[in-house]
């Protein structure tokens, strides 16, 4: 994988190479989140410097080697201090963000974090000023460590793919108007995302997707900056295997269908997709306070050698009209979502469907064979015709 942006210096070794890493960031507080509805609330972020850069949410995803020596220098565009705390490195105090034993960086000021990258695993950064606000403004990121080999950590099981979802929530009207400093349970999210994504719009993002063959093992890094309890929903033949924890392999791996992710939580896991996997993993939110399921998201998993002409999966359902030309009736026995595959494998929209009959309007869909599949993995095929 890239590591964008960085500015990378290596000395090769005859069995290391030790790469001194510069990473350069600005942070801001004039960021604009765009949400499901198409509405837009503020941010807070980080975001590289220069052209093409600028503030995202979560902040960029930083990829490094174990052995490596990185600076993470960033610069405060806002009016207010900010740090980047390395959750979970092992780095020195002096390096860790933490405002009193460390240092803030405060209005168009510069700092650098120095440290050295020692352990394997999946990481996190966010500002650690006033904490409560500044996370929830979306002042956070991940970071993952990689071998050299693509093993999870020496020794430890390999894997072909890679992907990382950071689970992250806010509480809009504090978005709208970040006026005050909260203690961590007065935040009361009502936006879920996945890598900054919600609802169908993880869906709309095919770069989301797990997209496999039976029998690839493909590594999952998952970490939460949510207020909420994460549950994440493996569908059994994924056979995801949870291997290690806040950066260091478990004493003893478990297989995993079900796994609790409380703030600050991150896993590393493998999955060995076999049979009918093609379906979805469903991320649920819960009230840290009361215990209520509060939202769930759904991250695709697409079986990458189900072409949609050989398809023969739980035939179950159709449509009707079927070819169609714009609005459909779809019967369902019971509440799903429903995600449209094109001839390419590439899903290309997303509906919630209710138990009964349901008319869809699939009318921006170009002419084409679409594969339906809902998030139990059952199947209907559908011919859109202009
Ligand atoms: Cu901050």
């Amino acid at each position: 994988m890239m590591k964008k942006l960085a500015i990378l210096i290596c000395l090769a070794l005859p069995h290391l190479a030790l790469c001194q890493i510069e990473i350069n960031m600005i942070s801001g507080m004039d960021g604009e989140l765009l949400l499901e509805d198409g509405s837009t609330t503020n941010f807070w972020g980080y975001g590289y410097e220069g052209p093409g850069g600028g503030l995202v949410l979560p902040a960029p995803l930083l990829e490094l080697t174990v052995g490596d020596e990185v600076n993470f220098n960033f610069t405060n565009v806002s009016a207010e201090a900010h740090t980047i705390h390395l959750h979970g490195l092992d780095v020195n105090q002096a390096n860790d963000g933490v405002p009193l034993t460390s240092f803030q960086v405060f209005q168009n000021q510069s700092g650098t974090y120095s440290f050295t990258a020692t352990e394997p695993g999946t990481y996190l950064y966010h500002c650690h000023v006033t904490t409560t606000l500044h996370l929830t403004m979306g002042m956070y990121g991940m970071i993952v460590v990689h071998e050299e080999l693509p093993v999870l950590f020496s020794n430890g099981p390999g894997y072909s793919d890679e992907h990382t979802y950071l689970f992250s929530d806010l509480e809009i009207a504090v978005n709208d108007v970040p006026t005050d400093a909260y203690p961590f349970h007065d935040i009361d999210p009502d936006y879920f995302m996945v890598n900054g994504l919600q609802g169908e719009m993880i869906a709309a993002d095919n770069s989301q997707a797990i997209m496999a063959q039976a029998g690839d093992s493909i590594a999952l890094r998952v970490g939460s900056m949510a207020y909420s309890k994460i549950v994440m929903h493996f569908p059994s033949e994924l056979n995801a295997v949870v291997y290690m924890s806040d950066g260091r392999a478990l004493p003893q791996a478990f297989a995993a269908t079900e796994l609790e992710i409380y703030p600050g939580e991150r896993f590393s896991l493998i999955c060995q997709p076999q049979g009918d996997f093609a379906q979805a993993i469903q991320v649920d939110y819960y009230d840290m306070l009361n215990g209520e399921l509060e939202h769930s998201n759904m991250i695709n998993v697409i079986d990458l050698d189900v072409g949609i002409e050989e398809t023969n999966i739980h035939e179950i359902k159709n449509f009707f009209p079927n070819p169609a030309r714009d609005v459909v009736q779809y019967e369902s026995v019971y509440d799903t979502k429903l995600f449209f595959y094109s001839a390419q494998g590439k899903c290309v929209y997303a509906r919630n469907v209710k138990q009964g009959a349901n008319n869809l309007n699939l009318g921006l869909l170009p002419s084409g064979l679409y594969l339906a599949i809902d998030e139990f993995g059952k199947s209907s095929r559908i011919v859109i015709e202009k």
